[in-house]
């Protein structure tokens, strides 16, 4: 049994806001495990941060035209607060920029170094001879070796998740001058990655019955390939520098970083040690989580950074023979779709945290935002986030099972039983000891008349339900969790409905004090399973009930709840306050507001980039008409054949508008068409010209001049 967790999230970049589907790959599903296991007394700790060095932070720099100080602190901030309003618990959320990280980056490297585990050597790299830089990474784009996509970068392509070395790339095209780059000799330190193939597949075999298969089949096809050496240097000004390092010549380290990569995933070494730093602990103590036998240490990751946490890391950890532990799962996710398309931040088809936060900044809708995002984990494949699924487990489940359930309970109990948990009658004082006679695993016990069918059916469904969440948690099946979750909400539901306590308000009294006795215990347990998930209204209950219980955040008090979740807790004669509605609805108009906003950029941004002079402008001659003649073309949906006169001449011109139009209604009509069209063939018929009209959201209308005035022929500016 291990004596502590160790949990990280992949370090996002400093580049940019963080969007839904970082949130569902790396970081929701970390926060919700960590809280689930701080909420069963677990010892646990959570590390987070920016990752703030390498091209991605450059190439940001060079786009906002600031330096790449400037870029990183920007970010770093920004996304820690979306963080911390989203409910992230991280004990730490550090950044790869502190002195701390970049002495830790640089003891493995000269460690390494000294241990003949890098090779100089002087070989080939992309050089931009107009920009006179070398070309690390992402600088470069071009065709991906392995499966032909146009847009892979220089390491690594988004589109199969190979990487490779640079020079296999086809077309390559530097991203600074857009020029073909050349080949060039540079000097750079290759970690022979190579000598550790035995170790990594002994390690990775020894978790093919605990790790994903997605995360399996990707770090064996690596192996299967042979693991190279790799350079772990570029030719960058910013980064962990390497020119101080004693064993290396100055003059060849000079204008060199280390690979982001080599030194980020260190990142979360650095950052335990801050954070004990930071709490005045002992030198020592960070020791304690990387590198003792009793830490339990789980990397939480999205699918494109698999293979450096499933080998490059483990590989570096192991090298350096030093006591380090290594990952004992990598639960990496697939990518989150984003209303059925790809995330993409320059198509403005994605959602940045922070815009989410101002335009719902109640906290609830940050729970339902968690809870939506947790019911569609990638986990086993590629997973799609819609407006309306957020819409529908608003309304249909958080707010229509487990708020309501809430609601009912604490309505009912502040009309008929003075805002008070009800006593007991003689006849029911041992619902309690029953109950947890029950619930603790004595279900063969006799349990006397006091605990009705219905009890026993929700203590039943309580404690298989908590089991289920529990073992779901464990073997990472965030989702099955979350249903299950719900499913005890259901159930609660269903009970306080069998008991029928509006009846036996008057029937029978006692019997109805002890069913609100039941739900009020309920309620405390539903905000308890539901605190990994959507703290916020686990907290608004706990005040509500006027009790102190945690929801798993960091600094809290240790405590088991998550194993008392099933225990009625609740004293009689309690007095709580007044019940609030936990998640408003949210309305039709709501959700199509941000559909609309979807997309948006696409097109500004096409006109941003496609801005043309007057004098292009000019070369376009636009004319009125007149329709003389318009018939439907045979065997075409779309096509109607119009004549139209522009004064000085008649002309044919075909328009795709059947759907919109009726022949006869155009005839007569005054339009606007271009006049100098180069003629062309559709269907078999010249097509001279093209008329103008105006279209969206599936409606079209023709142009049309708004007086009769000017008459046909007349030039349109
Ligand atoms: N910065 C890459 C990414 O955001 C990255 C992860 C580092 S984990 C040490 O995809
Ligand atoms: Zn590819």
């Amino acid at each position: 049994m291990k004596k502590r967790i160790l949990i990280t999230s992949a370090l996002p970049y400093a580049n940019g806001y963080i969007h839904l589907g970082h949130l569902a790959g790396a970081y929701l599903p970390a926060d919700i495990f960590v809280r689930y296991l701080r909420l069963k007394g677990e010892e646990v700790l959570y590390i987070c941060g920016s990752d703030e060095h390498g091209v991605a932070i450059t190439i940001a720099a060079d786009k906002e035209k600031v330096k790449p100080q400037d870029i990183i602190d920007k970010y770093h901030y920004a996304n820690k607060e979306a963080f911390e309003k989203f409910g992230m618990t991280f004990d730490n959320y550090s950044r790869t920029s502190i002195a701390e990280h970049h002495e830790t980056a640089k003891e493995f490297f000269k460690d390494f170094l000294e241990k003949d585990l890098l090779t100089e050597k002087e070989e080939e790299q992309f050089y931009d001879e107009k920009a006179k830089m070398f070309l690390p990474d992402r600088y470069v784009e071009g065709i991906c070796p392995n499966c032909g996509s146009d847009k892979a970068r220089g390491d690594q392509c988004d589109s199969c998740g190979a990487y490779y070395d640079q020079l296999e790339l086809k077309n390559p095209v530097s991203l600074v001058s857009g020029e073909k780059p050349i080949v060039r000799k540079t000097t750079h330190w290759y970690m022979r990655f190579d000598k550790l193939q035995e170790f990594l597949e002994e390690y990775i075999e020894g978790h093919s019955n605990d790790w994903k298969d997605n995360v399996l089949q990707q770090t064996r096809s690596w192996l299967k390939q042979g693991l190279n050496e790799r350079a772990i240097t570029r030719d960058l000004d910013w980064g962990v520098k390497i020119n101080d390092i004693s064993g290396i010549p100055k003059e060849k380290a000079e204008g060199k970083a280390l690979y982001v990569w080599f030194e980020a995933v260190l990142g979360y070494i650095s950052a335990t040690k801050e954070y004990f730093k930071l709490r005045k602990a002992s030198v020592d103590e960070w020791k304690k989580w990387w590198k003792d036998e009793g830490t339990r240490y789980i990397a939480f990751i999205g699918k494109d950074n698999i293979v450096f946490h499933t080998l490059i890391f483990p590989a570096m950890l192991h090298a350096k023979n030093d006591g380090y532990i290594l990952p004992d799962n990598v639960p990496a996710n697939e990518f989150l779709n984003l209303e059925g398309r790809k995330i993409s931040k320059s198509r403005n088809w994605s959602i940045d945290l922070k815009d989410f936060l101002t335009d719902f900044p109640e906290e609830n809708y940050v729970d339902t935002l968690r809870y939506t995002l947790a019911m569609n984990f990638p986990e086993t494949k590629d997973a799609d986030f819609t407006w309306k699924d957020f819409q529908a487990r608003n309304n249909n489940e958080l707010s229509a099972i487990y708020g309501n359930f809430v609601n009912r309970t604490l309505q009912f109990l502040q009309k008929n039983f003075d805002g008070k948990i009800p006593d007991l009658s003689e006849k029911y004082i041992d619902v309690k000891n029953q109950w947890m006679k029950y619930v603790t695993g004595n279900k063969s016990l006799e349990v006397n008349e006091v605990l009705s069918e219905n009890d026993k059916l929700i203590l039943e469904s309580l404690s298989n339900g908590i089991e289920k969440i529990s073992h779901y948690y464990d073997i990472f099946r965030f989702r099955d969790a979350l249903t299950e979750t719900m499913n005890v909400a259901r159930a609660a539901n269903k009970y306080f409905n069998d008991e029928e306590p509006w009846k036996t308000l008057k029937s029978e009294p006692e019997r109805c004090a002890k069913t609100l006795f039941v739900c009020c215990q309920l309620v405390r347990t539903l905000a308890v399973l539901f605190a990994p998930v959507t703290p916020y209204t686990s907290k608004k209950i706990f005040a509500m009930l006027g009790i102190n219980s945690g929801t798993g955040e960091s600094n809290e008090i240790r405590n088991t709840e998550f194993l008392n979740a099933s225990f009625p807790e609740l004293q009689s004669g309690q007095r709580f306050n007044t019940p609030e509605i936990l998640f408003k609805r949210i309305e039709d108009e709501v959700v199509e507001k941000q559909i609309a906003k979807l997309g948006d950029m696409e097109e500004q941004k096409a006109e941003e980039t496609q801005l043309i002079t007057i004098d292009d402008f000019a070369k376009i001659k636009l004319r009125t008409a007149k329709i003389i003649e318009a018939e439907k073309v045979k065997k075409s949906k779309k096509l109607i054949k119009l004549i139209v006169d522009l004064g000085d001449e008649q002309r044919q011109i075909l328009a795709g508008i059947a759907e919109y139009y009726e022949p006869e209604y155009l005839i007569g009509k005054t339009v606007v068409v271009v006049a100098n069209l180069q003629p062309a063939k559709l269907m078999g018929l010249e097509s001279h010209g093209m008329m103008l009209a105006a279209s969206k959201d599936g409606k079209l209308c023709f142009l049309t001049p708004e007086k009769d005035d000017v008459g046909v022929g007349a030039e349109v500016r």
